[in-house]
């Protein structure tokens, strides 16, 4: 993986730059759209590369490895051939789902032992076997396996699973040296920063995950219910030490205004299930404000969706008819909130790279920020 960075915003700490694997160019600031289970819900991968058009996308082991399971997507020679998607891919470890999704998980030195959400059935994860598991489903990007902290956390609790976390990047990093790769690409490792929402934590964290000397960093343990300006203060702790010629990936954010914060102190990398997700219950994020599609308000309005017209559902549908599509529970509804919400959001980072790149970020952002919590 190569790693190039082509500008820094005088006034912030934002960059822009492009990541470059085997499978291409990743230009940042990116957001990559969640496919947890081998698919962006509701877009065809056609619609995902000729109208959403982003570089990488994100999977997830915890799902993958209980279905389709590993051995069909060995069979099938990886995640990429298996889903019919020859760009970049990025895949979580396990260490978030298996706390927010499954229950009775118990959570020791060794690993994690947890039920199934789907079948009640009992696995363990370990650092070695999330690393084996990775290889096999052949992911660009591949993550540690950590222990997400939850909001609020007790002091003493979150500095020592900040210190598992650390134990655990060690043995995957050892196992993942002796795990050949299965198939004819590269794949970069990424460690991630744990400490809740203390900042001497975060830095002992940072310092830790800066020294071992990866490829690329993530920030985990955020946007799990603190407030946002919390979010902030850790992310810029954490953003300080992080070495500046590797990527930096803050893990499960945000809100369109989370982005463009964290953009300017210095995070490139970003994921989130909110345009998918939020898309599929009727709110759009849109270039005039924040839209819930199911409001009465809407029933009669004939304009389009989004004037902007960014992607092209746009301006193909009304908000009357995507009400009503709505109303009658019809799939259609939520393709076309999703469409609209991923396009919108990669738009968003494109338009940060470009001020990035021309040097007014800052001023560019402050407006956005503001426009962009508006409720219509
Ligand atoms: N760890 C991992 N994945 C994550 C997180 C984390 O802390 C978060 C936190 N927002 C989202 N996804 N492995």
């Amino acid at each position: 993986m190569q790693f190039k960075l082509e500008a820094t915003d005088p006034q912030s700490s934002a960059r822009a730059a492009t990541i470059t694997t085997d499978h291409g160019v990743i230009e940042t600031p990116i957001f990559m759209p969640v496919g947890t289970v081998g698919t962006v819900k509701g877009v065809h991968q056609r619609e995902l590369r000729e109208d959403i058009n982003p570089d990488i996308i994100l999977g997830n082991t915890y799902h993958l490895y209980l279905r389709p399971q590993t051995t069909i997507l060995e069979k099938a020679g990886g995640l990429h051939k298996f889903m019919n998607w020859d760009r970049n891919i990025l895949t979580d470890s396990g260490g978030y789902q298996v706390y927010s999704l499954s229950a009775n998980r118990k959570i020791k030195e060794e690993g994690v032992k947890f039920k199934s959400h789907i079948d009640g059935s009992y696995h363990v994860f370990t650092p070695e076997n999330v690393m084996e598991i990775q290889r096999t489903i052949g992911a660009d990007i591949i993550m540690a396996f950590d222990e997400c902290t939850p909001y609020p956390c007790e002091y003493n609790y979150a500095k020592r699973s900040m210190h598992m976390t650390h134990r655990w990047l060690d043995r995957c990093i050892k196992h993942l040296e002796k795990t050949p790769l299965k198939y004819d690409y590269g794949q970069t490792f990424f460690p991630i920063v744990q400490g809740s929402t203390y900042k001497d934590l975060r830095k002992q964290s940072a310092e830790y995950i800066a020294s071992v000397g990866a490829e690329g960093n993530a920030i985990g343990g955020l946007s799990v219910g603190e407030p946002a300006d919390e979010m902030y203060e850790m992310t810029a702790v954490v953003t300080e030490i992080l070495p500046q010629d590797k990527p930096r990936y803050l893990m499960g954010v945000g809100t369109p205004a989370n982005i463009l914060e964290n953009i300017a102190l210095g995070v490139d990398m970003f994921d989130c299930v909110m345009p998918t997700r939020n898309g599929r219950n009727g709110m759009l994020f849109t270039s005039e404000g924040i839209i819930n599609i199911k409001n009465k308000k809407w029933e009669a309005d004939l304009s389009v969706i989004d004037p902007m017209a960014i992607t092209w559902v746009d301006t193909e549908y009304n908000r009357a008819y995507l009400r009503h599509l709505f109303t009658v529970n019809e799939m259609l509804g939520r393709q076309i909130a999703t469409i609209h919400n991923l396009g919108f959001y990669l738009w968003l980072v494109r338009e940060a790279r470009k001020h990035i790149l021309a040097g007014d970020f800052l001023d560019w952002k402050n407006g956005m920020v503001k426009k962009l919590a508006q409720r219509l």
